[in-house]
């Protein structure tokens, strides 16, 4: 009987139980990143600076927009609205260039909004919140002319 010679005295003590709670969650390895917490900026070069996000689906998701430019809400115009899936972001944008009664937000496409800020001039900012299920959903600014360049999708997941 000569196996194990050494006996290291380094085994229940060692175990740091503070982090074991957190372990339940990370069977699903390929799980993207949430975060339910959104800056949005946009500029007076007509863009988001950021187009993709990913948020935990069944919670409350808090979404600030910035319009971090200099321009007038007249000339430079931004707003975010959350369409919901199965919406044409692209034919939303071109029934939006007739509505600058009510900044560009088409009243007879309401139903398709999820949730929008206001049109906000530079240096204005907005928070909204809003809760999504699992799935995909498109966004943009319906300010005419801003759509090409300023759209973007929430990817919301369990
Ligand atoms: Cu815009």
């Amino acid at each position: 009987m000569s196996c194990g010679g050494k006996k290291e005295d380094s085994t229940a003590s060692d175990i740091d139980y503070s982090t074991a709670e957190t372990s339940v969650e990370t069977n699903e390895a390929s799980t993207p990143a949430t975060n339910n917490h959104i800056v949005l900026k946009a500029g007076d070069d007509m863009r988001y600076d950021k187009t993709q996000f990913t948020v935990k689906a069944g919670e409350e998701v808090t979404l600030i927009l910035m319009n971090s430019g200099q321009m007038s809400k007249e000339a430079m115009g931004h707003n975010f609205i959350l369409l919901k899936p199965g919406s044409d972001a692209s034919s939303f944008a071109n029934t939006a260039v007739s509505a600058k009664a009510t900044d560009y937000i088409p009243t007879e496409l309401k139903s398709e909004i999820i949730a929008n800020t206001k049109l906000l001039g530079g240096g204005e900012n907005e928070q909204i919140k809003f809760t999504l299920t699992e799935g995909s959903y498109d966004f943009l600014c319906s300010f005419p002319g801003h759509f090409a360049t300023m759209n973007g999708k929430i990817t919301a997941v369990k």
